[in-house]
């Protein structure tokens, strides 16, 4: 009975169409919908009941998702959380290889640093070739903001400093070893005096050993080193390092700005 009372439906419009101009088809339409939502329509049961089904199947889409954006977010944590873990291990008990040399990754296997990011494979599965490795978090242009811990060398005893990395590109005979210039503003106050030095360091950042290594840039001999732990690469902690004894006699600790 209903599929008669459609199939009339059709007739009849297609009849419209064929006799009406556009006003009379536009009124005709406007019936059509009238007669769609009356209790008339003998299918209107039909249409709310799937109209309901659809609205329940949105709102149990829109929980999925949200329950699936939750879930990332925790993974996202979790990823972090075992990045803070590994750097603090690694901090504690080392790479377990000699100074200078690489870890490839599966806890035994030792390389030197120049082989590091030098576009050949020498980890057995390329660990030390892989993106994450070859990251500097030292590029060109980045700004770090350092304060000083501790201090027990420089003269001037600064309490901040200001680096600018200006250039850092692999060197072309030695991919393991990006050669990089940098600035360096200092601000000093101590007994009422104010003091600023600016500086241009030369250095260079090993992917081996994930070290930034400054000349010393003065006469008294004090060179920069910073060390990124290769998880964090908005952090790194730095030294002033005697160059004659390789004594750490500052600490600073960076935030990329
Ligand atoms: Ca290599």
């Amino acid at each position: 009975m209903r599929r008669l009372a459609l199939v009339l439906a059709l007739l009849a419009l297609s009849a419209a169409q064929r006799s009406c101009g556009p006003e009379g088809l536009q009124k005709f339409y406007a019936k059509i919908r009238e007669f769609a939502e009356s209790d008339d329509n003998p299918f209107k049961d039909e249409v709310d009941e799937q109209d309901q089904a659809i609205s329940r199947l949105e709102s149990r889409i829109g929980i999925i998702f949200a329950e699936a954006d939750k879930a990332v977010n925790q993974a996202e944590k979790y990823a972090q959380v075992l990045d803070n873990l590994e750097a603090q291990v690694e901090g504690i008990e080392g790479t377990g290889c000699e100074v200078g040399e690489f870890n490839c990754g599966d806890g035994f296997t030792c390389i030197d640093k120049v082989l590091v990011c030098d576009k050949h494979n020498d980890c057995k599965d390329g660990y030390d070739e892989s993106e994450g490795v070859c990251f500097n978090p030292f590029e060109t242009d980045s700004v770090w903001i350092g304060t000083f811990i501790t201090d027990s060398c420089t003269t001037r005893q600064p309490q901040n400093m200001k680096l600018t990395i200006t250039d850092a590109h692999p060197q072309d005979y030695l991919h393991s070893d990006v050669s990089v210039t940098a600035a360096i503003y200092l601000e000093a106050s101590n007994f009422g005096e104010h003091v600023e030095a600016n500086f241009r360091l030369h250095g260079d950042y090993y992917f081996g050993t994930r070290q930034m290594v400054f000349q010393p840039p003065e006469d008294d001999r004090l060179g920069i080193i910073i060390q990124y732990d290769g998880h964090h690469s908005r952090d790194a902690t730095g030294w002033v390092v005697r160059e004659s004894s390789l004594e750490k006699c500052a600490e600073i600790i960076f935030h990329r700005q």
